[in-house]
């Protein structure tokens, strides 16, 4: 077992978790003084969206430089004083990767830009106008319109599956991957554990640039991107090839317990999402539970989803969930407290790695963003169509600064934040929690403490039943045996349930004999049983 598959995995959205230097901005300084606060709550890995020098056009995913850190974030200086400390104390630190696009400022963008014989022209995706003078074809940007803008100096239009600031990279380009290839051993060499790497599935594009076939599913109010399918700017398949190439540096630098590691986002049904394993993405993100847990939080809805993850892993593939992320409404909003407290215990007693966001430990709800304080160009791209409504869309509501105590501010900031604080921070911050022994805070550390039990991970998973309000399940140390005697009107064992031990065995070297014995024989012992009420 490594380290990684051990870890659990915490999120900082850098802007919003600690502001050092009174401008209403986080920065790593912060971070840093926060790690006490990380190391009590018992996570092992942070992983910190972008902190590198940016127009801040999408708020750090669009990269002007990244070798440097913004100015509004720190130092270079900053970033190793926070390793060093977070190594000290134990804690791992993976940073963003954003591989897919640069900011329209990035140097390499400037100099491709600037003549159709720039050496630097092909390391973006350029094409000329379609005969009618518009875009190539009818790729849409994720943010809404046209995933084509022309650069009138030179005629020619540039891809962009972001904002028109965020330029894609073209992957093709052995150059290219080259150049991103170092980005990843500078950092590798300051001493990082690893990348989350942006938009993994996104890199290869149909080097034919074919128009996307319409999309039945498509209905009015659906995002434009919606109204077509994604046949040829999404998983294409020279994508293994690059992830392989990026899996090799990672390699390079990896030593027996010293894994550099590769976290992938990728928004893919699950049967093509676990390709990525084979690729060498250790852990390809797992969003099924946001993306069809949370729409459906019915007890027989989750046993399938989680059945059939754990039906297409082989026994290579390390499993990982997730519930949150900093493009994702918040858990609390989407969910209750109530059953927000139920998805934690969820999240932590699956089999597998995994990855959770800052401030939903408080079960922190979405941000109210009064219009004139939107932030997110996802939302403000948005106004038009959506005049009285655009302030509820995007992503600031789940980037909301992270309240500490009651002070003014929260403890965030000694100023007015970039975003407000939710209104109830006085209430709901971590100082608060701490004082309450029924707080989420505290359940969600118990649960972190309590994963450490080699049943829960190392044991293998199985439904033990779903149905009629109640989803339980059973972790063990060994295989999975027969169903519990006529337990099993659920959806049944997971596909991977039958025969021999299909996960390497505990540290102690456990193994063989038969299947959660003790709770077959409904008695406490080596297996565990999850279940849940939704009276938590
Ligand atoms: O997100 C990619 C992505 O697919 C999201 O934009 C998602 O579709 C959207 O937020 C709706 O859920 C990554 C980053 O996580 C996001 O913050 C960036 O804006 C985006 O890439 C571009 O780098
Ligand atoms: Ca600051």
């Amino acid at each position: 077992m490594s380290w990684w598959q051990r870890a659990v995995i915490y999120q900082v959205y850098p802007r919003s978790f600690q502001d050092t230097n009174a401008d209403g901005v986080g920065d790593l300084e912060g971070i840093r003084r926060r790690l006490p606060y990380l190391k009590s709550l018992g996570v092992d890995a942070l992983w910190l969206s972008p902190f590198y020098k940016s127009p801040m056009k999408d708020f750090g995913y669009d990269v002007a430089d990244y070798c440097d850190v913004d100015p509004v974030f720190g130092t270079l200086q900053d970033f190793d004083r926070l390793l060093e400390e977070a190594h000290t104390l134990g804690l791992k630190v993976l940073v963003d990767l954003v591989p897919n696009h640069t900011s329209s400022e990035h140097p390499w963008f400037l100099e491709s830009r600037a003549s159709r014989n720039s050496p630097k022209r092909d390391w973006y995706i350029w094409k000329d106008p379609a005969p009618d003078g518009g875009p190539p074809n009818n790729w849409q940007s994720f943010f809404g319109g046209p995933a084509w803008t022309l650069d009138e100096a030179t005629g020619q239009y540039y891809l962009h599956l972001f904002l028109p600031e965020q330029p894609d990279l073209n992957w093709r380009n052995p150059e290219v991957r080259e150049a991103i290839k170092e980005v990843m051993r500078f950092w590798l060499r300051r001493g990082v554990d690893g990348f989350r790497v942006d938009v993994l599935w996104l890199l290869g594009k149909d080097p034919l640039f074919r128009d996307e076939p319409g999309s039945d599913l498509w209905r009015p109010g659906l995002p434009d991107r919606a109204r077509h399918e994604h046949l040829y700017t999404e998983d294409q398949p020279e994508t293994y090839a690059y992830v392989r190439e990026m899996r090799q540096v990672l390699d390079e630098f990896s030593e027996p317990g010293r894994e550099r590691v590769m976290v992938g986002e990728i928004y893919l049904p699950l049967p093509r999402l676990v390709r990525y394993y084979a690729a060498g993405c250790h852990l390809p993100f797992n969003f099924s539970l946001i993306t069809e847990g949370l729409p459906d939080w019915r007890p027989e809805n989750l046993a399938r989803i989680v059945e059939s993850y754990e039906g297409l892993l082989t026994r290579f593939d390390w499993p990982n969930w997730v519930l949150g992320n900093h493009d994702q409404p918040r858990l609390a909003s989407r969910l209750g407290e109530p059953q927000a407290r139920v998805a934690a215990m969820l999240l932590f007693t699956l089999r597998g790695t995994p990855t959770w966001y800052y401030g939903d430990e408080l079960a922190l709800p979405n941000g109210l963003i009064p219009p004139e304080k939107v932030q997110d160009p996802a939302a403000l791209r948005q106004r038009d169509r959506e005049p009285t409504a655009y302030h509820t869309l995007g992503r600031d509501p789940e980037r909301t600064p992270m309240p500490w105590d009651a002070s003014p501010y929260g403890g965030f900031s000694t100023v007015e934040p970039w975003l407000p604080l939710n209104p109830d921070y006085r209430t709901r911050n971590v100082a608060a929690q701490e004082q309450d022994p029924r707080s989420m805070l505290h359940l969600v550390r118990r649960l972190i403490a309590l994963r450490k039990d080699p049943d829960l991970l190392y044991g293998a998973y199985r439904t033990y039943r779903a149905r009629e309000g109640v989803y339980a399940y059973l972790r063990g140390r060994v295989a999975c045996g027969p169903e519990p005697h006529g337990e099993g009107e659920g959806p049944g064992a997971s596909a991977r349930g039958e025969g021999g031990p299909f996960h390497p065995p505990g540290p102690g070297g456990e193994g063989g004999g038969e299947a959660f014995p003790a709770a077959r024989r409904g008695r406490g012992g080596a297996a565990r049983l999850g279940a849940w009420t939704p009276s938590l």
